[in-house]
């Protein structure tokens, strides 16, 4: 079936709709939501932290075999253990034949390229991009970690159906129908996960994105150093004899017969082949995956999220952290046992000896490192606006950039429609809300006001007889899960012609009839450039129906350039604002005045 939205000839265009009496409607009128906002605080306290929620630990991690059988990772301890001890036994076995000496006597393990000898050693800048490299992905680890255990399970499609995971390290989803993603998420422990308390995500991510973006420049920095200066030649392969030199250099290493080594020149076939593979498939993959995650690129550039979904790139992106920490396991390990002073000079004092420079350089590293490791959760939770700051500083040009790309590509047809869409959030419990859901919502009125020519007040049969809007898209929670379904209401456009916003008017703030975890009205705030875009608008529809209560009744926001936390639903009130810095805590929305997210959210 054909994914256009729908403009039907059938109700009458907003202008032809009788403006309400102007004196009954005060564009003043939705402000007075604003007194029912509260101000986050400014510190993490982990006993009101995202409204008292519990810790709650996850499990093993697992597997899933075939449709319903789940294998415990832990296994492969064991498991991998016994294969080495088999792979050492049968290495050795190997060692003992004439073919297999002659092999190895053939392909010692080391090619060294022609211009070896002129690049021989280790320049000051490899140093320190070294020592770089290694500090910043331990945060990043750390906080993908922290962001993974926000939603514990991984999918290969862009649903992400309960069962259908195939990994998870949590239980499976209970079969309560209004099960919120939040109450899926799990705790890690603290020196593992950063910051390390449940539902962290906001900060986590800060984090996150923040050492990406100085991991990215570094490695920038790497390529053209590498390029400009000939270090290249040692960690691209040049002739296929990598691959025999490689093996050989396996079968010498498991036989615990270690080759003759000579880093100081060129490296042996294996850690050549391992460090190009980290340099450049898996850290440019580390890039890709991660911004196949982004709502405003995936919608943008849909034919590649096609293939490339956000649950597929988020799996890629996991396997990528697996490959750096099997990497960072193999590569340690190595250095400590074949030679570590002579490793240590190479790579941390440029010299080619067996001194101690290089080891004490290697300790104070350590030193730094264990001080950083220890003092980040400490540091997040005393100063979480400081790390807002900082983060946004970091990441917020690309998440300001993505949010002026097209989302028109980004619909999708019905055939991919979700069998399964998570539920999230807070669900509103006022007095109020309880009446006018009981009451079908004849007595709802959505209230737009502010800097607009016409403030108006709608209540639904108004909202349904503006002309109607469609579109299949994908939502983008925070958190990690992706959801796609059908959404029927009014076009922002629609609305902003009713309303006429004024030349003032810079942000539109979408106020909710429901409190955030925390109390205080759940609200968030979006650049009206983004109302005039196509997939942005009022739905009150989900998948043909009526909007559930769960899901938004009677009508929530859609503005796909963004992630789900901004979909604001269960909607009161629109305010047109010319900024949002006197608007609840001033952040630009609930769970950024609370839980320390960002206000533009393209990434
Ligand atoms: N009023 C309100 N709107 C909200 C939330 C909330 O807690 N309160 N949660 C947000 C989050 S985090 C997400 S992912 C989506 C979830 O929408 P869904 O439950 O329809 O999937 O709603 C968003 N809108
Ligand atoms: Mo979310």
């Amino acid at each position: 079936m054909a994914s256009v939205s729908t403009d039907s000839a059938g109700p009458p265009s907003a202008a032809a709709l009788p403006p309400p009496p102007r004196s009954s409607v005060s564009p003043e009128s939705v402000r007075s939501l604003r007194s029912q906002l509260l101000k986050g605080g400014d510190v993490v306290d982990p006993a009101t932290w995202a409204g008292g929620i519990p810790q709650a630990h996850g499990i093993a991690p697992r597997v899933r075999i075939g449709r319903s059988k789940w294998f415990n990772l832990l296994w492969l301890l064991p498991i991998g253990f016994l294969m080495l001890i088999i792979a050492v036994a049968v290495a050795q076995g190997l060692r003992g034949l004439p073919a297999v000496q002659r092999f190895i006597a053939q392909h010692p393990g080391t090619v060294e390229p022609a211009g070896a000898a002129q690049n021989a050693g280790f320049p000051l800048w490899v140093a320190a991009q070294h020592f770089l490299t290694a500090f910043l992905i331990i945060f990043i680890i750390r906080s993908g970690l922290q962001i993974l255990s926000d939603h514990p399970r991984l999918y290969w499609t862009r649903h992400s159906t309960p069962g259908k995971d195939w990994f998870r390290i949590q239980k499976p989803v209970p079969a309560d129908p209004l099960w919120t993603a939040k109450q899926d998420s799990i705790t890690l422990p603290r020196q593992v996960g950063l910051p390390g308390i449940r539902h962290s995500i906001g900060l986590a991510r800060w984090w996150h994105l923040g050492t990406d973006t100085l991991f990215l420049l570094n490695g920038l920095v790497f390529y053209v150093l590498l390029f400009a200066t000939g270090q290249w030649q040692r960690l691209i392969p040049t002739s296929w004899s990598v691959f025999p030199n490689a093996l050989s250099v396996l079968i010498q290493y498991l036989s615990l017969h270690w080759p003759m080594e000579n880093g100081w020149v060129a490296y042996n076939g294996l850690q050549l082949l391992a460090y190009f593979i980290t340099v450049f498939v898996a850290a440019p993959l580390a890039l890709i995956t991660g911004l196949g995650m982004s709502p405003a690129l995936s919608t943008r550039f849909k034919r590649i999220s096609k293939l490339l979904s956000i649950q597929t790139a988020r799996s890629l992106h996991f396997l990528v952290m697996a490959w750096f920490l099997l990497f960072i396991l193999v590569h340690v390990t190595l250095v400590f046992t074949t030679g570590l002073q002579r490793n240590l000079n190479h790579i941390y004092a440029g010299r080619n000896d067996d001194g101690w420079v290089g080891l004490w350089l290697f300790v104070a590293s350590m030193v730094v490192v264990i001080v950083s490791w220890v003092a980040a959760t400490p540091f997040t939770l005393r100063h979480p606006r400081l790390v807002q700051r900082l983060g946004f500083a970091l990441i917020g040009p690309a998440q300001r950039l993505f949010e002026h790309v097209d989302s028109t590509p980004g619909e999708y047809s019905e055939k991919d429609i979700s069998p399964y869409f998570w539920h999230n959030g807070h669900y509103p419990d006022s007095d109020e809300y309880k009446a006018l859901f009981d009451g079908n919502f004849a007595d709802y009125r959505l209230r737009i006001g502010g800097l607009v020519d016409e403030p108006v007040e709608l209540d639904l049969a108004e909202l349904r007889a503006l002309p109607h809007h469609e579109q299949i898209t994908q939502h983008f929670c925070i958190q990690g899960w992706s959801g796609v379904a059908r959404w029927g209401g009014v076009s922002m456009q629609t609305i902003m012609e009713l309303v006429k916003p004024q030349p003032g008017a810079r942000w539109v703030v979408f106020y909710s009839l429901g409190d955030g975890p925390n109390k205080g009205i759940y609200y968030d705030a979006h650049p009206i450039e983004q109302m005039s875009y196509h997939l942005t608008m009022l739905a009150y529809d989900m998948n043909g129906e009526p909007l559930s209560f769960g899901h938004g009744a009677p009508l929530r926001l859609r503005n796909e350039t963004q992630l789900g936390f901004k979909q604001v639903k269960w909607i009161a009130g629109v305010e047109f604002v010319a900024d949002y810095s006197e608007i609840g805590g001033g952040y630009g929305g609930y769970n950024q005045d609370h839980e320390f997210f960002g206000y533009r959210q393209s990434i």
